[in-house]
């Protein structure tokens, strides 16, 4: 129908003969600048554009009949499908209509506010252009007002960003001093430790414990024969001192004027007796003070218990092979278990010293994880891509919220984006991905029933203030927002760029 309606107009345009060109030379629908590829060869011939094999002869470009498969040759008219016009729109911004919208009796304002497409006459298009440049000037102007203050906005997230970034790494360097402390308290408790369960080991102990408990036993004998010993000397005395009371009594009263060879002898026998005393008294006398001295005191849990770091051969070495001896130990001790050549005994209870040297341990090795993953979790979010400037990092914590049919969805900057129904929490529909050009990623979302796991996309472009413009679903559970924040406006052009040109 159009291009019926186009041929008539054209047929009519024809009998002027005036249409082809307002100027000589001059191809409609074609901009000043593209002219010059619709210049005649020299045999008076043009190739189509995008063909040069197909050959015309001048007149047959805009004569309304469609001979480039590009639609090259009719840029003026609606012959070709996939032709396009060009409108100067002077005063205006120039535009480009389908060939398909020429002389369609319509005027195709939005494009063409200079009315040529419609040129043929079936419809009087007026020339809007005046009006429509100053409601673009207008519209332009607030678009670069947007953009100002858009930039100012980054510019300020930016400077932002830089101080996270700072404190992060002040932050960092910290922990690699706490981290470095917290190594060597690790160290320390776990060589406590083990010194701890060496001691606690000698004395609840495995190995020098038998040994000592031999000497004690034997101890025991002997002092006990010691005592028994003592008793029978102790009985001796008595009976001797008496003999000797009695003797003694002989010595001093017996009548030496009677002549009694038997006295005689025996008080002579006396004296000599009492002469070749050997005055060892003193020698035995201190051993038995000795066993008479109060057994607890002798043989206390302390004396007995005698201190490894004297007795324990390996006291007289350094601090780490004495480690290494304790783990050597324990591995044949855990070997010869494994075995069933050394019963499992387990010592029956933990030292104090055993205890406080574990929880110490434990705590040192709480506070050093602790302290390692802050540092880790520190150089993960370091290392993140937050886009261009790291501009994306001033707006962590930023939540923005948008309704839509019967669900509020929200969406938050470097975490994640929800959606909430009329009843019930919300649902996870992506954590933060990544940031790749104008789109923010959010994976990992709450699984769709019988589908896949809820993802989003954030398309963004600049705008003074984040704001989520709109969301769809245009897959069952893929979200797409489209949102406008400053972190992605652009250093604005220096002026404004509406066209001067006089109307
Ligand atoms: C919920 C919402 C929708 C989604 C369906 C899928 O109703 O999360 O967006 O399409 O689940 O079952």
């Amino acid at each position: 129908m159009k291009i019926s309606l186009g041929a008539f107009a054209l047929a009519l345009a024809y009998t002027g003969h005036e249409v082809l060109a307002a100027k000589s030379n001059h191809v409609r629908g074609v901009s000043d600048a593209d002219q010059a590829l619709y210049q005649p060869d020299e045999n008076g011939n043009w190739a189509c554009l995008n063909h040069p094999d197909i050959i015309l002869p001048m007149a047959r470009i805009n004569d309304d009949y469609c001979d480039c498969p590009d639609g090259s040759d009719e840029p003026g008219t609606s012959a070709c499908p996939n032709g396009k016009f060009y409108c100067v729109n002077k005063g205006h911004v120039p535009g480009y209509i389908p060939s398909t919208r020429v002389n369609d009796g319509v005027c195709d304002y939005d494009i063409c506010c200079d009315g040529s497409d419609e040129w043929t006459g079936i419809v009087k298009c007026e020339n809007k252009c005046r009006e429509f440049a100053a409601d673009y000037a207008k519209k332009q102007a607030e678009v670069r007002r947007i953009q100002v203050s858009g930039w100012n906005a980054r510019v300020k997230l930016v400077t932002k960003a830089a101080a996270i970034r700072q404190a992060l790494q002040k932050e960092l360097s910290q922990l690699e001093n706490q981290i470095a402390v917290s190594e060597a308290r690790v160290v320390k408790a776990r060589e406590d430790l083990k010194l701890a369960e060496i001691q606690s080991s000698s004395r609840v102990g495995t190995k020098g414990s038998p040994l000592l408990g031999r000497v004690k036993a034997r101890i025991d004998e002997y002092q006990k024969a010691v005592a028994a010993l003592t008793h029978r000397i102790r009985t001796l005395e008595t009976r001797l001192a008496q003999a000797q009371d009695i003797l003694q009594k002989l010595n001093e009263e017996y009548n030496p004027n009677y002549n009694d060879e038997g006295v005689k002898a025996a008080v002579k026998a006396y004296q000599e007796f009492k002469e070749s005393d050997s005055g060892d008294e003193d020698y035995y006398r201190q051993y038995i003070d000795i066993n008479e001295a109060d057994d607890d005191e002798l043989f206390s849990e302390e004396q007995i218990d005698i201190d490894p770091d004297i007795v324990e051969y390996d006291s007289y070495l350094p601090l780490q092979w004495r480690l290494w001896i304790h783990d050597q130990k324990t591995k044949l001790r855990e070997f010869l278990i494994e075995h069933g050549l050394l019963a499992d005994r387990k010592p029956s209870g933990e030292t104090a010293g055993v205890a406080n040297a574990k929880k110490e341990r434990d705590a040192a090795e709480r506070q050093n994880n602790e302290l390692k993953s802050k540092r880790e979790n520190v150089s993960k979010d370091l290392a993140a891509d937050f886009g261009d400037d790291d501009v994306f990092r001033a707006l962590s914590g930023d939540c923005m919220d948008i309704e839509s049919g019967e669900f509020t969805y929200q969406m938050c900057f470097n975490d994640k984006i929800t959606q909430k129904g009329k009843s019930g929490g919300p649902i996870t529909l992506g954590n933060f991905d990544k940031i790749e050009g104008n789109k923010i990623y959010f994976a990992h979302g709450v699984k769709c029933w019988n589908g896949p796991n809820r993802s989003a996309i954030a398309e963004m472009q600049c705008g003074e203030k984040n704001k989520i413009l709109s969301v769809s679903e245009p897959a069952m559970c893929e979200y797409f927002f489209k949102i406008v924040t400053p972190a992605l406006c652009t250093t604005p052009p220096e002026t404004d760029t509406t066209p001067k040109d006089e109307l």
